[in-house]
């Protein structure tokens, strides 16, 4: 199936029925404790993400961890020549690179990120071999892919004939201004919880198209693109990644967890933190979905357009996202 049949084919208004009510009173520190945990394993992913949200919720249910379940759905973003904001295929920077940032965190609170990778495609795998393999949290451009290719990884041409040609045409105006286009937001973060009531996220990314050589977004900045605390939640983030850096989003929606907000309303509070800065309706797009330890799941974004995967109980849904602006 492909994504524009299966965003076609999602449960409208389901946001509501999976968007529980704030029934969490206080997940503070104390009270951490007496959560019980959610034991029924289930897969969330940015986007319409059919494949890749399958493939973890799948890992899940054939007993793999969150972590590896995560690394898994996600390669299948990475190598998916149609997504133009993750992987292979990936739209390249200015001057025709692709460059791709990800980090990965799990319940323990260990995470691994690189950053401006090029030619390596399974970077969210490779920020995990970070994480596991080295006394390091970041890799870099040139020392990262150094690590990719000891660790075995391929070098691969990552700019495709489609990128390839996009760009061109985009070099005749050579003009960069951030773009609101739901079809040019698709980088991936995927949040997983295994049958151990374990919670572990990644986010991968080709970053914005046509950005500066050596730009890098939220998308691998463990708080920004990606939060996970074990004992209260996850969040992750997709759109313009500077605004999502400067408001440390992913981090602040798991804090506002903690204090006792559902992922509902932390996620639009960490909306309401970007848009308290802008002068009137901005012409971006920041998203931001997040899951707690109840297993309930919240989504927010500025504009319209956004949705988010799910993946429980052998059923994969596409659910549309509230907004600010409709
Ligand atoms: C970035 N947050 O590099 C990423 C872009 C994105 O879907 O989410 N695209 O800023």
């Amino acid at each position: 199936m492909n994504r524009r049949n299966f965003l076609n084919k999602s449960y409208l208004g389901l946001s509501t029925m999976l968007v529980a009510p704030e029934t969490i009173t206080s997940l503070g520190n104390k009270s951490i404790s007496s959560i019980s945990k959610n034991s029924e394993t289930y897969a969330i992913s940015t986007w319409s993400v059919p494949e890749a949200n399958m493939k973890a919720g799948r890992a899940l249910e054939g007993g793999f961890s969150a972590i590896e379940a995560v690394v898994k759905g996600v390669a299948y973003e990475e190598s998916n020549l149609l997504n133009t904001t993750v992987g292979k295929g990936g739209a390249p920077d200015r001057d025709g690179v692709v460059s791709l940032d990800a980090c990965v965190m799990n319940h323990t609170g260990d995470c691994g990120a690189v950053l401006a990778v090029e030619n390596i495609t399974h970077v969210a795998a490779l920020a995990k071999e970070v994480m596991e393999k080295t006394p390091h949290v970041i890799l870099a451009g040139k020392g990262a892919r150094q690590f990719a290719i000891k660790q075995g990884y391929k070098p691969e041409n990552l700019l495709t004939e489609k990128s390839k040609k996009a760009w061109e045409k985009w070099l005749k105006n050579g003009n960069y201004q951030p773009e609101i286009n739901v079809e040019n937001h698709d980088t991936i973060g995927m949040i997983c919880c295994d049958n151990s009531g374990n919670l572990s996220g990644a986010c991968t990314t080709s970053g914005l198209a046509y950005k500066m050589s050596g730009r890098v977004g939220d998308s691998p900045i463990i708080g920004s693109g990606l939060y996970i605390d074990n004992n209260v939640g996850g969040a992750v983030a997709t759109g313009l990644g500077e605004e999502v850096i400067k408001t440390v989003g992913s981090f602040l929606i798991v804090e506002l967890m903690r204090g006792g907000l559902s992922p509902q309303k932390a996620c639009e509070e960490a909306v309401n933190r970007i848009l308290e800065k802008q002068k009137g309706k901005p012409n971006f797009q920041v998203a931001y979905l997040a899951t707690n330890k109840n297993g309930e799941v919240g989504a927010f974004s500025i504009q319209k357009g956004f949705s988010y995967t799910f993946y429980k109980n052998k059923l994969n849904k596409n659910i549309p996202s509230n907004s600010i602006y409709k």
